[in-house]
C-alpha cells in the first residue's frame, strides 16, 4: 500500500493543502501539482540553482528537497510570489534594466536566490553577491554573470531607497530610437517573472492522453544489436507502445537522417544516421536509441525502458582521432571508402594559397612545428533537451522542440520518417539555450516516430545526465602546424594539417572542416599556405555546431603557435601580432578580402591595457603564485558559408506591424534583434517598440530565414527585415512623402503584407559587388563570407605553483561587430562567450561517460571561475552589407578567448600547453617537467 503525505503549506502567501508522494521533490510539487512553472528544473541533482525557492526564508534547491522533508506549515516563496508583469519586484526590474539574463532559464532561480541574499544583507558588496551565488551554486551558461551582479547591486540600492524604479521607456535613445541603445528585449518582463513558458512548462499543460517517451539507449560506444526483447516491458503498467525501427519501416520511412555533407569531396553519401538502431545493425556511439517506450507517465515510461533487454555483441570502439587514423585501424563504416590512405577519413578539404611555403619555412630563422589538440567541449545548457509532438488542425506532424533551424529540420527528418516535408511542421519552443547543438535534430525524429506510431501527443524530456551524454558536442581537432617568421618577425608561410573527430555521423561536417583552413592565422598577413583538413569517423560523440564552430579549435592552435613564434623571435607577443596584422587590402586564407580592417585600431585600443597588465603581473607575482598576461586575436564569419539567404515578412496591422520570420531565439536575443532592426527601418512611422509584434520560428506561419547559426541572423535576417520594411514604407508613402494609415491602405486596396529577402553579398578582390559563392574544393579559395566579427582578447591569470590551479583575474575584449543594435544584448553575448572560453581553456571536457555526465563533472564555470573584472571595448566599423552597418556578434567572443588564457599561463610560469583544458593536473605536470 503506497502512502501519501498531506501537508498544509503557505505558497506565495496563500494557504494550500497538498497531498503528495513523500519521495516526490518539492520542485515537482510546485511545478506539477501546484502548476507554478516559474520554478524551472535544470540539473535535477542540486548543482545549478535553477530550481531555487525560499522555504521558511531559507534558500533551497527544490529539486533535491523531498516532500517528506517539507515541514507541515512551511512557507514557500517562488518567483511568482515576488512580482508579476505590471508589478515587478526591485530585483526583477533590475535584472531587466541591467540585461541580467538571456535565455531566462536560470533567471527565476537567480532572482529568488538574490532575494535570499538581500533579505540577509541589505548592503552587499559585489564580492558578497558573487560569494553568495557561488555558495548556493547558481549557475548560468549564457551571461558570464557580470550583468547579474550589476542587477543585484542595483536592486539593493532600490530596496535601500537610494534609487527609483523608473519606466524602461527612459532607456530609449534620441527621438525614441531603439537601435543603438540598452533598451530591454521584448521577452524581458516574462523571463524575470517566470511567466515565460519553456518546452517543459508547455508540456505540463498538454492535453489528457499525452504520452511520455523514454528511449532505450544501451550503455556502449560500439556494439552490434543482436536482439531487442521488449516482451516484459510492453506488459508493464501504463505502457502504450514500444516503438522500434520496424514501426518506422512500416510507415515507409528509411530510418535515416542526412545533414549537410559536402560538395563532392566526401566519400559518404551522408545517410549514416539511423533514427532507431534496428536488430542486426550497429550502435556506433554512446546513447544511441534502439527503442522508445511510450507510456502514460514519465515514471512508467522510464521504468519500462529499463525493462527492455538488449542483447549486444560488444565491438572495439574508436574513441580518439589518432587511433581512428592509425594505419590498420578498424573501420566505423566498412562500406565507406578511406581518403588518402587514412582509415576512417571520409572528407578532405585542401587549402592552397599563393606559393608553396616549404622552401621559405625551411629557410626561416624562426619556425614553430607543433601538434595541438582541442577538446570535445560540452554545451552544458541549463535546460535539457525536451519537446513534444502531435498532429495539428491540418493533420501535420507537429514537433515543438529546441530546433534552431526549423525549416532544415523539417527536411532532414522527412524521408527517414516517411512523411512529406509539407506534412511536417516544426515550431521552436521558448528555449533555455542551445549554443549550437540544436543545429542537429535530436528529439525531432524520435518524437515524430512516436506520434506516428501512437497517433497521440507525445512528450520527451531528458534528465541532465541523459542530456549531456546523448546530445552532440564540439568536434575535437588534432592540428599540425608549421609556421615561420623572418629576422624582422614577419610570417613567411604556413603549413596546416588538421584532423577532425566527427563521431559517427557526417552531418554538418564539411563547413566545420573548412574552418580549419579559413581561420588558421586569419588575423595575419600570410601569402603562402599549403595544407589539408580531413574529417574522420570515430565512435565518440557525434559533433554538431557549437558556438564559433571550428574557430576555437583552429585558434587554439593558431594563436598559441603565433605566441611561440614571437617567443622564438624574441619579440613581444602583441608587437609580433601587430607587425603581422591583416591590413587594408590583405586577403584572408580563403583569398577573399575582409569587408573592414579594424585590427590596427583595435590593437591601439588594447595596448595601454596590455602594458598595464604586464606591469601588474610582474609586480604581483610571488614565489607561490605567478601572474601572467596573454593575448590572442579571433576573426569569425557572420553568415553561413557560401550562398546564404534569408526571408522575413511584414504585415501592417491596425495596432502596428507584425514580423514573420524564423530567427530562432536560443536566448541570444532574436526578439530584440527583430524589434531593434524593424523599429529603425520603420522610423518614419514613429512606432513604439511594443507596436512591433513577432510571429517567429513556426514553419506553418513564417517564411524560411535559415538557421540561427553562424552569427548570421543580425546580418542576414536583419537585411531581410529591412527589405520588407522598405517595401512596406514604399507602399505606405503618399506622393507628398507622408505615410498612409492602416485604414487608408485598406480603403485604397494597397497591400499591407510585404515579403523581404536578402542574399549574402560582398565585394570581391576587384571591389565589385557579388553574392557569396563558397569555396573551391581543390584549393579552399573562394568567397564564403559576406561579413566578419573581430576580437582581441587579453587574459590576466594567476597560477598557483603548488596546485597548478589557474585563475583568470581580469579579462579585456576589444571587439568590432559593426554598428550595434542593442548594447545590453551584445555585451551579454560577449561576457557569456568569455565565460565559456574560460571553461574551454581551463575545465570543460567530455571524454569519459562515467565522469563527464553532470555539470560539475564536465567542468562548467561557476561565478567565481569567471572574473568580475571584464572590460568590453566596442569599435563599430560600419558594414556596407549589414543592417544599419551591423555585423554579427554571437560567436566572436568564443572564437579565441582560450588561447589568450593558455598564453597567459605560459607567460606566468613557463608552461606551454598544447592540449586543452589546462587543468591543474596538466599545469602541474608541465611545472614538474620544467624542473626535471
Ligand atoms: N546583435 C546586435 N548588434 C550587432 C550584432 C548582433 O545587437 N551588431 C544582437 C542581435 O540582435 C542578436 C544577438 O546580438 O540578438 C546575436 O546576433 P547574431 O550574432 O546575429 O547571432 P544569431 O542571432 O544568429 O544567434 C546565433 C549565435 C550562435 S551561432 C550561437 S551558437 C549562440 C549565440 O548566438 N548561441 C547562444 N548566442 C547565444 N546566446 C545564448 N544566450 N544562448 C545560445 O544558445
Ligand atoms: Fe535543482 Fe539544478 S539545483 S535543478
Ligand atoms: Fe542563464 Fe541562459 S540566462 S542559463
Amino acid at each position: 500500500m503506497k502512502q501519501y503525505f498531506r501537508k498544509s503549506i503557505m505558497v506565495n502567501g496563500c494557504p494550500h493543502s497538498v497531498v503528495a508522494d513523500p519521495e516526490t521533490t518539492l520542485a515537482d510539487v510546485i511545478r506539477r501539482q501546484l502548476g507554478l512553472t516559474g520554478t524551472k528544473v535544470g540539473c535535477g541533482v542540486g548543482q545549478c540553482g535553477v530550481c531555487n525557492v525560499l522555504m521558511d526564508g531559507k534558500l533551497v534547491q527544490s529539486c533535491i528537497v523531498k516532500w517528506s522533508k517539507v515541514s507541515d506549515g512551511a512557507s514557500i516563496l517562488t518567483i511568482e510570489g515576488m512580482g508579476a508583469p505590471g508589478r515587478l519586484h526591485a530585483l526583477q526590474w533590475a535584472f531587466i534594466k541591467c540585461g541580467g539574463f538571456q535565455c531566462g532559464f536560470c533567471t527565476p532561480g537567480f532572482i529568488v536566490s538574490a532575494k535570499g541574499l538581500l533579505d540577509e544583507n541589505h548592503n552587499p558588496t559585489r564580492e558578497d553577491v558573487r560569494d553568495w551565488f557561488q555558495k548556493h551554486r547558481n549557475a548560468c551558461r549564457c551571461t558570464g554573470y557580470v550583468q547579474i551582479v550589476d542587477a543585484v547591486m542595483l536592486a539593493a540600492k532600490v530596496l535601500r531607497g537610494e534609487e527609483e524604479m523608473t519606466d524602461f521607456s527612459e532607456m530609449l535613445g534620441k527621438d525614441g530610437a531603439v537601435w543603438g541603445t540598452y533598451y530591454p528585449r521584448p521577452s524581458a518582463v516574462y523571463k524575470v517573472t517566470g511567466t515565460w513558458d519553456f518546452g517543459d512548462d508547455v508540456a505540463l499543460k498538454l492535453p489528457e492522453g499525452t504520452l511520455f517517451a523514454a528511449c532505450v539507449c544501451p550503455e556502449t560506444h560500439h556494439a552490434r544489436v543482436k536482439k531487442i526483447d521488449f516482451s516484459e516491458a510492453e506488459k508493464m503498467p501504463g505502457v502504450v507502445k514500444i516503438v522500434t525501427a520496424a514501426d518506422i519501416f512500416a510507415n515507409k520511412g528509411t530510418n535515416r537522417i542526412r545533414g549537410q555533407v559536402g560538395s563532392g569531396t566526401a566519400t559518404t553519401d551522408g545517410w549514416e544516421r539511423r533514427i532507431l538502431v534496428p536488430e542486426g545493425d550497429k550502435i556506433r556511439q554512446w546513447g544511441e536509441s534502439v527503442a522508445i517506450v511510450c507510456a502514460d507517465t514519465e515514471t512508467l515510461a522510464r521504468e519500462a525502458a529499463k525493462a527492455v533487454k538488449v542483447e549486444l555483441e560488444e565491438l572495439t570502439p574508436l574513441l580518439y582521432v589518432k587511433d581512428a587514423m592509425a594505419p590498420g585501424a578498424i573501420k566505423v563504416y566498412d562500406e565507406i571508402a578511406d581518403i588518402d590512405g587514412i582509415p576512417n577519413a571520409f572528407n578532405k578539404r585542401p587549402i592552397i594559397k599563393g606559393d608553396d611555403p616549404k622552401a621559405a619555412l625551411d629557410r626561416a630563422p624562426f619556425v614553430v612545428d607543433e601538434e595541438f589538440y582541442s577538446s570535445r567541449q560540452p554545451h552544458l545548457t541549463m535546460e535539457t533537451d525536451c519537446g513534444f509532438g502531435y498532429y495539428d488542425e491540418e493533420g501535420r506532424l507537429t514537433l515543438q522542440t529546441k530546433s534552431i533551424c526549423v525549416y532544415r529540420h523539417q527536411l532532414m527528418i522527412a524521408r527517414g520518417l516517411g512523411v512529406a516535408p509539407s506534412k511536417i511542421r516544426v515550431i521552436q519552443n521558448n528555449m533555455g539555450a542551445s549554443f549550437g547543438y540544436k543545429v542537429a535534430p535530436t528529439n525531432e525524429p524520435l518524437l515524430g516516430a512516436c506520434v506516428i506510431a501512437t497517433g497521440r501527443p507525445v512528450y520527451m524530456r531528458l534528465d541532465m545526465k541523459e542530456h549531456i551524454v546523448r546530445t552532440p558536442k564540439r568536434s575535437p581537432f588534432l592540428m599540425k602546424v608549421r609556421v615561420g617568421a623572418d629576422e624582422k618577425g614577419k610570417i613567411v608561410g604556413l603549413e596546416n594539417h588538421w584532423y577532425v573527430d566527427h563521431g559517427p555521423y557526417s552531418e554538418s561536417s564539411q563547413d566545420l572542416t573548412n574552418k580549419g583552413g579559413q581561420f588558421m592565422l586569419a588575423p595575419y598577413h600570410v601569402d603562402d599556405i599549403r595544407g589539408c583538413g580531413y574529417t574522420l569517423f570515430t565512435n565518440h560523440r557525434w559533433s554538431a555546431a557549437f558556438r564559433a564552430y571550428g574557430a576555437p579549435q583552429t585558434y587554439h592552435a593558431g594563436e598559441i603557435a603565433v605566441d611561440m613564434l614571437a617567443e622564438k623571435a624574441g619579440i613581444d607577443p602583441l608587437e609580433f601580432r601587430e607587425r603581422n596584422l591583416l591590413r587594408v587590402g590583405d586577403t584572408l586564407p580563403s583569398g577573399q578580402k575582409a569587408e573592414v580592417y579594424p585590427l590596427q585600431a583595435m590593437v591601439n585600443r588594447m595596448r595601454p591595457y596590455y602594458e598595464e597588465a604586464k606591469a601588474k603581473a610582474e609586480a604581483l607575482s610571488t614565489d607561490t603564485v605567478k601572474r601572467g598576461v596573454g593575448i590572442s586575436i579571433g576573426i569569425y564569419n557572420s553568415n553561413d558559408d557560401g550562398a546564404d539567404d534569408a526571408n522575413s515578412h511584414i504585415e501592417l496591422t491596425r495596432d502596428g506591424v507584425t514580423l514573420y520570420n524564423t530567427w530562432e531565439d536560443h536566448g541570444q536575443g532574436a526578439d530584440m534583434g527583430c524589434v531593434g532592426t524593424a523599429h529603425e527601418a520603420l522610423r518614419p512611422l514613429g512606432l513604439k517598440p511594443e507596436q512591433i509584434k513577432l510571429v517567429l520560428s513556426d514553419t506553418a506561419k513564417a517564411p524560411n530565414s535559415g538557421a540561427a547559426a553562424a552569427s548570421r541572423c543580425q546580418v542576414m535576417v536583419g537585411m531581410a527585415i529591412v527589405d520588407s520594411c522598405q517595401k512596406l514604407l514604399n507602399a505606405m508613402r503618399r506622393p507628398d512623402g507622408t505615410y498612409r494609415t492602416y485604414d487608408e491602405m485598406i480603403a485604397e486596396n494597397i497591400p499591407v503584407y510585404h515579403e523581404g529577402y536578402y542574399k549574402a553579398t560582398l565585394r570581391n578582390v576587384d571591389g565589385e559587388i557579388q553574392t557569396c559563392t563558397g569555396m573551391d574544393d581543390a584549393t579552399g579559395q573562394g568567397y564564403p563570407f559576406a561579413n566578419h566579427m573581430f576580437g582581441i582578447f587579453l587574459a590576466e591569470v594567476a597560477v598557483e605553483l603548488a596546485t597548478g590551479k589557474t585563475t583568470v583575474e581580469r579579462f579585456t575584449l576589444v571587439s568590432d561587430v559593426g554598428k550595434i543594435n542593442n548594447f545590453a544584448v551584445v555585451e551579454g553575448q560577449q561576457y557569456g562567450g568569455i565565460a565559456q572560453g574560460i571553461g574551454l581553456a581551463l575545465s570543460e571536457d567530455f571524454v569519459d561517460m562515467r565522469k563527464h555526465n553532470n555539470l560539475i563533472g564536465c567542468g562548467l564555470p561557476f561565478i567565481k571561475d569567471v572574473p568580475d573584472a571584464i572590460r568590453l571595448i566596442h569599435l563599430e566599423s560600419p558594414r556596407e552589407f549589414g543592417p544599419f552597418g551591423a555585423s554579427g556578434t554571437g560567436e566572436m567572443p568564443l572564437s579565441a578567448p582560450h588561447p589568450a588564457i593558455l598564453n597567459a599561463i605560459n607567460n606566468a610560469c613557463g608552461v606551454r600547453l598544447t592540449t586543452i583544458p589546462a587543468t591543474p593536473e596538466r599545469v602541474l605536470e608541465g611545472l614538474k617537467a620544467k624542473k626535471a
